[in-house]
């Protein structure tokens, strides 16, 4: 095994196919810690076709099997999974860092999320699993009964690497799917650990995939003829482009994408709630997460006041290694990630109406070399990219509203509609925000990030496309209903 610079082992990537462990033959892949570019995380090589084929064809194999597997039984594996992944929940979080430099608290904690969404799903056996009407003809009932879809292809993104695959593996295995998974290549390590949780838990072979590979493969994942749907969480492009192909194949698919998440902080606000709220909301995960707060809205009277605490604890934000206790906040996934973000910075400082309050630079220091941009706010003038196209990185982009109507209309803006927070105690506000910021997740004086395990999760307009996830509005997109017309031959005679 490869050292790395801080004598970690370098862990080996694998993937699972019909209940084996291989490692791939395609091109080879370091996984790197973006704190520290040099340093390798874990490596191996991509899956290749053929072992694309072979896991649809094990998926296939093993549906019916896993499909006619009593609930609680599937329950039981959940549950065991959720263990084995509580059991690690340290060291996995701490792997989930290094790859993808959240901070060790937010990636532990992440690892716990997943856990917990394991339970809930597993907790699924016990619920009702259909309905009951009643029938015009005599001696007759309806039921609706929810059956299984067959192949799920999963696609995730970077940016949770434990925690959205949880919340679209469970589901789909609970309700008696067969999954192949493609995870981003930039966090493999935390799609094996999750892989090795259900391995462990007693997961028949075939029932789940792991195929690590690049976003072609992923195309012909979801393209492929073995395969009944498609859920996937990622960019806006590659989720539209994945539209089109399945909707070419008439083939169900889940898609979440992008948001450009406002916070609208009103006059009677608790400004001191609000800074914080909108601080973790913008900054944590360095700003890359769908639902991250990327603008904000605050009214006139306030927003002197307002900005001025706001950015006095930007600056007071520790930015280093994920990994130190006292980090804030870590690097962006790459450095690929750090220069286009930072590209679109330089051009929108060159614009007018722009005005960055705090942040905006690159760092000149050298402990700073990994991917690291500082926290940055910017105040706009008026109408800008900033306002509407989605950065993936800890930009907060600030416009000022004389009235609640005008500040509403400027969170609504644009074509996204994931999450929005707005930070008031007046109910004539909190009714107007529910009735018009036309989004998928209102938070009423909290981040507009967040998801708990047992409520629907999904964006509104161009942040998603079909069913809500999570929860039990998970069983819409994992399920196919038949409905049962049932009458005794002899009821009504
Ligand atoms: C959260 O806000 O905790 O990709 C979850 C994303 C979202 C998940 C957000 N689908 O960032």
């Amino acid at each position: 095994m490869r050292q790395s610079s801080t004598d970690r082992p370098v862990r080996s990537l694998r993937h699972l196919v019909a209940g084996e462990w291989r490692s791939g033959d395609g091109e080879e892949l370091v996984d790197v810690n973006p704190a520290r570019p040099h340093e390798a995380v874990a490596a191996g090589r991509l899956a290749a076709d053929r072992d694309l084929d072979e896991a649809v064809a094990a998926a296939r194999d093993a549906f019916p099997r896993w499909a006619a597997t009593p609930h609680h039984v599937r329950a039981g594996i959940l549950d065991r999974a959720a263990d084995v992944i509580d059991l690690h929940a340290r060291q996995w979080g701490e792997e989930l860092s290094r790859e993808e430099g959240k901070t060790r608290a937010e990636g532990i904690g992440e690892v716990r999320r997943a856990a917990e969404i394991f339970r809930y799903h597993a907790g699924e056996a016990s619920r009702p699993v259909g309905e009951v009407f009643a029938s015009p003809r005599p001696g007759e009932h309806i039921q609706v009964l929810h059956r299984p879809v067959g192949v799920v292809a999963v696609v995730t993104p970077f940016n949770f690497p434990i925690a959205i695959p949880a919340w679209k593996i469970a589901p789909a295995l609970g309700y008696g799917n067969t999954v192949v998974w493609k995870p981003a290549d930039a966090v493999p390590l935390l799609a094996v650990r999750l892989t090795e949780a259900l391995v462990e838990a007693g997961l028949p072979g075939g029932v789940l995939s792991l195929l690590i590979g690049d976003g072609e493969l992923g195309g012909r994942l979801v393209e492929h003829p073995g395969v009944d749907a498609v859920t996937f969480t990622g960019s806006t492009i590659v989720g539209r482009n994945l539209i089109a192909a399945c909707g070419r194949l008439a083939r169900p698919a889940q898609t979440e994408m992008g948001g450009k998440n406002a916070a609208v902080v009103l006059a009677d606000a608790d400004l001191d709630l609000a800074a914080g709220e909108v601080l973790a909301g913008a900054f944590r995960s360095s700003g890359q997460k769908c639902t991250a707060t990327s603008r904000l809205v605050v009214a006139e009277p306030v927003a002197d006041e307002f900005l001025a605490l706001l950015t006095k604890r930007v600056l007071a934000l520790r930015v280093g290694d994920p990994l130190d206790e006292d980090t804030d906040m870590g690097p962006v996934v790459s450095l690929r990630a750090r220069d286009e973000i930072q590209r679109a910075m330089d051009a929108a400082a060159a614009r007018p109406g722009v005005e960055i309050l705090t942040g905006g630079r690159p760092y000149d220091d050298d402990r700073m070399a990994g991917a690291f941009l500082p926290p940055t706010v910017v105040a706009l003038a008026g109408d800008d990219p900033l306002w509407r196209e989605e950065l993936f990185g800890p930009v907060l982009s600030v416009r000022r509203a004389h009235d609640l109507r005008a500040a509403l209309r400027l969170a609504d803006d644009g074509e996204f509609g994931l999450s929005a927070a707005v930070f008031t105690d007046d109910l004539r506000a909190v009714t107007a925000a529910t009735e018009r910021l036309d989004v998928g997740v209102l938070h009423i004086n909290s981040e507009t990030a967040g998801a708990d395990p047992h409520v629907p999760f999904g964006g509104a307009r161009q942040s998603a496309y079909g069913p809500k996830e999570q929860g039990r509005a998970a069983r819409e997109f994992f399920t196919r209903t038949t409905t049962v017309y049932v009458r005794a031959s002899g009821a009504g005679r």
